[in-house]
């Protein structure tokens, strides 16, 4: 009699919470999922999202960003191997004043480049400024996602809790491209808008079947709903980020045919 109790309860919770089955922890054995809240630097008004799942040296990154100028590549890029931090929103770190929070200005925090999260093609440090396989912000919103192989030095930043998520590209004057007579830290042929860093986040491990930060005190009361929760998160970003891309894709092809 027991037994034919127990089956239908499987059942149940089975359809209860079928994106259980959907999260990264348990698409993969010995995959690990990090989350970055991306915070605003230069004033840039960017907020966002960033999420990698390292599975070995095979990292799946999705990145979710609003509020960035609109219509204009943005550099992106895990940084490693310093503090695993971001500067201040302020100018608290321009330490030449010239008015922005250089790359230069911010290394200490995030430090270098270890990957470039291009849309195609390399993805090492060489890639840093590969303005035209960076994303678009379309309408403000970048919506990324692409998985490649990382390299031994930046899997060991993810696992030591200093990897970091750079977006950059900050209109500062407001003038609605990049522009201004700063000339940029990393390539003086640029606009320092072009490069300055717009929005910051450090990655930490995603702990599945605990709400983010913040996430505890609003979530739902029970332990099985948060797991849920979390995994409808993931689930919602991966769709989205799909899509996002297909569509980048798309406009790069008919942009090409211009
Ligand atoms: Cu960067």
């Amino acid at each position: 009699m027991r037994k034919a109790f127990a089956l239908p309860t499987v059942a149940i919770a089975a359809a209860a919470f079928p994106l259980l089955a959907m999260s990264p922890a348990s698409a993969h054995e010995g995959a690990t999922s990090y989350q970055a809240n991306l915070a605003s630097v230069n004033s840039s008004g960017v907020t966002g999202t960033g999420m990698v799942t390292l599975d070995g040296n095979t990292a799946t990154v999705m990145i979710e960003a609003n509020g960035l100028l609109a219509g204009a590549p943005h550099a992106q890029h895990f940084h490693i191997a310093a503090l695993g931090t971001c500067p201040s929103n302020g100018l608290e770190d321009d330490a030449d004043k010239d008015g922005f929070v250089s790359v230069t200005e911010a290394a200490k925090y995030y430090g270098a480049i270890g990957s470039s999260l291009t849309l195609t093609g390399d993805t090492s440090p060489d890639s840093g400024l590969a303005v035209d396989r960076f994303p678009t912000a379309d309408g403000g919103t970048i919506s990324y996602d692409r998985t490649f192989e990382v390299t031994d030095d930046v899997h060991k930043a993810f696992e030591a809790g200093t990897a970091v998520i750079v977006l950059h590209g900050v209109d500062k004057n407001g003038s609605g491209t990049y522009d201004g007579d700063i000339k940029s830290d990393l390539d003086p042929s640029l606009p320092m808008e072009a490069t300055a860093p717009a929005a910051c986040g450090g990655l930490k491990t995603a702990q599945m079947g605990t709400a983010p930060s913040g996430g505890a005190e609003t979530g739902a009361g029970s332990t099985s709903g948060i797991e849920n929760q979390g995994a409808l998160g993931v689930g919602a970003l991966a769709a989205v980020g799909a899509a996002a891309a297909g569509a980048v894709a798309y406009r790069r092809r008919s942009a090409d045919q211009a």
